[in-house]
């Protein structure tokens, strides 16, 4: 079972995520243990504080190293893995499925959500942390970024997914968009379903699908496609030069 701890000012802003779905589903069979722990019962004042003023002068506050330090060293020591630690921040790499898949390869993660300004650098330094963002705005706070890393994380862990679904056919599992999905009623208000959809040619279905993610990627995502190509051509899939020509838009 993996484990993956998170801690948070706000422990309690995880439960209803944690609580329903594919999330629940992976806790209740024991795929994943989830456990959350509060930075401010680490703190080692009498005033509960786990963030200052910047050295240096300047807005906002900065979370501190000692309740961090505690609580990581806290959590190391009720499992023997030590675990990888991951600070959720603007600054760190962008989250793409390829770390996804990485990161549920590991049997442990602890993940660390910060708020006001940012982190004390130390805390990166002498946790040997890495950053993760997941993407480019702006959040209030690392809570919501740990929880997208930790729904993408579980779901493709082994037996998460019902049957129907499968990790395998995803957006993003070969680097294109998905086709259209469609389903009952054969006519809303006008609008057909594909006739094709409907002709039980299994082949052509699956060619008018692949057509369709190429020509969604193409139009949506000229960078997924272009990596896509270039992914192709390099395994010798297709010839050097077409595709784009076959892709009518
Ligand atoms: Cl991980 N944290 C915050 N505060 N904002 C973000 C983010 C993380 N990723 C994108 N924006």
């Amino acid at each position: 079972m993996m484990r993956i701890d998170v801690l948070t000012l706000f422990p309690e802003m995880f439960e209803s995520p944690l609580s329903h779905s594919i999330l629940k589903r992976a806790r209740q069979r024991d795929i994943v243990q989830i456990v959350l722990s509060n930075i401010r019962q680490f703190a080692t004042d009498a005033y509960r504080k786990v963030d200052d003023k910047p050295y240096g002068g300047g807005a906002g506050m900065v979370m501190m190293c000692p309740p961090v330090f505690a609580c990581v060293e806290h959590v190391r020591a009720e499992a023997p893995e030590p675990g990888r630690v991951i600070l959720l921040t603007p600054q760190g790499a962008p989250l793409t499925q390829a770390k996804v898949v990485e990161l549920s390869r590991e049997p442990r993660l602890i993940l660390i959500a910060g708020r006001y300004e940012g982190f004390d650098e130390r805390i990166r330094e002498g946790l040997d942390a890495e950053e993760i963002s997941i993407g480019d705005y702006v959040l209030s706070g690392g809570e919501l970024a740990a929880m997208v890393v930790i729904d993408a994380v579980v779901r493709l862990l082994d037996g998460a997914l019902g049957d129907e679904d499968s990790a395998a056919q995803d957006s993003f599992s070969d680097g294109l968009l998905e086709y259209p999905h469609y389903t009952r009623p054969e006519v809303f208000r006008g609008m057909r379903v594909p006739e094709i959809l409907l002709s039980g040619d299994h082949g052509k279905i699956a060619q008018w699908r692949m057509e369709q993610s190429l020509r969604r990627t193409q139009q949506r995502r000229p960078d997924l496609y272009a990596a896509w190509l270039a992914r192709r051509q390099a395994e010798n899939k297709i010839p050097q030069n077409d595709k784009k020509q076959e892709i009518e838009t």
